[in-house]
C-alpha cells in the first residue's frame, strides 16, 4: 500500500512513518518544518534531540531502500499539494501537517491568523489535489477531541439522534471548542465532510485526544527518536509533567485542576492510525472515530507522575497556577470511542509503565529541558493574548498555476 504522510518530521508523524515503514508499505512523506521553526520561534527545542531530516531519511532509506521518499513543502501552496498526489498517487493520505498548538493559536492575532490559514487552507488544497488527482484515496484526517469541547453530555461519534418538533435526524454532533486552533480543527470538519458529499472523496476524520510518550515499538535508538515538547505552548501535559518531574520543577496543575480529557499512549497514536489505513471507508462516506485510550483529570495526572518519579528518587512535587487558559476547570466528561475498538483496536500501554518509560528517557536529556526551564512558566494568557512573542508573519496565499 502506498502511504502518503503529511508532516512526516512531527512528534506523530515520524513515528507512524516507522510503523508503516515496518508493515511493509510504501511511504513518502512531506514537511514545511513549520514545528521546528515555531518551536524555536517561541524559545525552546525538543527535549530529545533530533536528527535534521535528510540525515532521518537516510536512515529509513539504509533500511527500507526506495520505499521511503521525502519533498519539502508547504500544503498552502497548492501547486506543492496537488504534484505531491498526482506523482505519487496514494492509496491512503494521512494529515498530520498543521500548527497543533492551542497556546500557539492564542498568543496574538497574527498566530490566530496563521494557525488558521494555515491549517484551513492547507487542507482545502489537499482536498481539491485528491479530487483532482486521486479520487479513491483514503484521506486521513487528524481532528481533535478539542472539536466537541466539554458539553453537558455525553460526546457521541461525530453525529447525534436528535428528535425535533416531531421528526428524528442524524446531525453532526455539536461542536463547543475552546481554542482559535481546536476551532480550525471545526473547519476543517466540516470541509472535509462537504467534500465527501460534494465529490464523492473518502475520508476518517480522528477525534484525538491527547498524546504521551516517548516511545513506540520502532522507536528504539537514538536515531530514531521522535521529538518530544515540553515547553508551554507545544508541550502537553503529561509530557510536560514528566519532564518537570526531571528537573525538580514543580509540575503545573492549571486552576483547579478538574479539567478532564481522553489520552492516549503514541504507541497507541500510530496502532490506531495503521488500523484506519487498513479499513478505508467506502466512497463518498466521511467517517468520524474518537481515538483515546482512557480518560483522566489533569490533577491525577499529576498525582501520577509524582509517585512514580518519587520511586526514581526525582524531587517532584505538585504547584497550583492560575490558569492562562479559558476553559471549564471542573465538568462532566464521558466520551464514547468505540469505533476503533470496533476494528480491532486494544490499547497495549499501560499508562504508568509509559510514564515509567519517559522519565528514564527524559533522565538522559536532563541538561537540555533544564537549559530552558524559563519556558515552563512563561504562559499565555488566552483571554489577553501575550506581546512576548514578535508578530509572525502569514502565510502569503498561493494560488494554482492553471
Ligand atoms: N494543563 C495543565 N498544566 C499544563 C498543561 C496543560 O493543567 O502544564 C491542562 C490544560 O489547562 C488543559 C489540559 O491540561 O485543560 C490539556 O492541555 P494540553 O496542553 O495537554 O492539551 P491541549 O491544549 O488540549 O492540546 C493537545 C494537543 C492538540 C490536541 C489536543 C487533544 O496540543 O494538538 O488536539 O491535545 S484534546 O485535548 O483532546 O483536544
Amino acid at each position: 500500500m502506498k502511504v502518503l504522510i503529511l508532516g512526516l518530521d512531527g512528534y506523530i508523524g515520524w513515528s507512524l512513518a516507522l510503523r508503516q515503514l515496518s508493515l511493509g508499505n510504501e511511504v513518502c512523506g512531506i514537511d514545511n518544518f513549520s514545528r521546528r521553526k515555531s518551536v524555536e520561534e517561541i524559545g525552546s527545542w525538543s527535549a530529545i534531540p533530533i536528527l535534521p531530516i535528510e540525515k532521518r531519511i537516510n536512515i529509513l532509506q539504509k533500511e527500507h531502500g526506495e520505499k521511503i521518499s521525502f519533498h519539502a513543502g508547504d500544503l498552502v501552496d497548492s501547486n506543492f499539494a496537488s504534484d505531491i498526489i498526482k506523482k505519487f498517487k496514494p492509496d491512503a493520505i494521512v494529515h498530520l501537517a498543521e500548527q497543533p498548538s492551542a497556546p500557539y493559536s492564542m498568543i496574538d492575532q497574527s498566530h490566530t491568523l496563521y494557525t488558521q490559514s494555515n491549517n484551513v487552507l492547507g487542507t482545502l488544497n489537499v482536498l481539491f489535489a485528491i479530487r483532482n488527482h486521486a479520487p479513491k484515496s483514503h484521506l486521513i484526517k487528524l481532528g481533535t477531541m478539542g472539536e466537541y469541547g466539554t458539553p453537558d453530555l455525553e460526546i457521541s461519534e461525530g453525529f447525534m439522534e436528535v428528535e425535533f418538533r416531531g421528526k428524528k435526524a442524524t446531525i453532526p454532533y455539536p461542536r463547543f471548542a475552546g481554542s482559535w486552533y481546536h476551532w480550525s480543527k471545526v473547519h476543517d470538519s466540516n470541509n472535509v465532510a462537504f467534500a465527501c458529499k460534494l465529490w464523492g472523496l473518502r475520508s476518517t476524520d480522528i477525534m484525538q485526544g491527547v498524546v504521551y510518550g516517548t516511545r513506540t515499538d520502532q522507536i528504539t535508538d537514538p536515531g530514531k527518536h521522535t521529538r518530544f515538547d515540553f515547553d508551554e505552548i507545544f508541550g502537553t501535559v503529561i509530557n510536560r509533567y514528566c519532564a518537570q518531574a526531571v528537573i525538580g520543577h514543580p509540575l503545573t496543575v492549571y486552576g483547579k485542576g478538574g479539567q478532564t480529557r481522553g489520552f492516549l499512549a503514541l504507541e497507541d497514536s500510530v496502532q490506531c492510525m495503521s488500523i484506519l489505513i487498513e479499513n478505508p471507508p467506502n466512497e463518498g462516506e466521511y467517517r468520524v472515530v474518537n481515538q483515546f485510550d482512557q480518560q483522566y483529570q489533569v490533577s491525577d495526572l499529576a498525582e501520577r507522575v509524582k509517585r512514580i518519579a518519587d520511586k526514581k528518587g526525582l524531587d517532584a512535587h505538585i504547584q497550583r497556577f492560575e490558569n492562562p487558559r479559558v476553559e471549564k476547570e471542573e465538568h462532566y466528561y464521558k466520551a464514547d470511542h468505540e469505533q476503533l475498538k470496533k476494528l480491532g483496536f486494544k490499547a497495549t500501554r499501560h499508562i504508568d509503565d509509559e510514564i515509567n518509560i519517559m522519565l528514564d528517557d527524559l533522565m538522559m536529556h536532563e541538561d537540555r529541558i533544564r537549559a530552558k526551564k524559563d519556558q515552563m512558566t512563561k504562559l499565555v494568557k488566552w483571554r489577553d493574548g501575550s506581546a512576548m512573542i514578535k508578530q509572525r508573519v502569514v502565510n502569503p496565499l498561493i494560488l494554482p498555476a492553471d
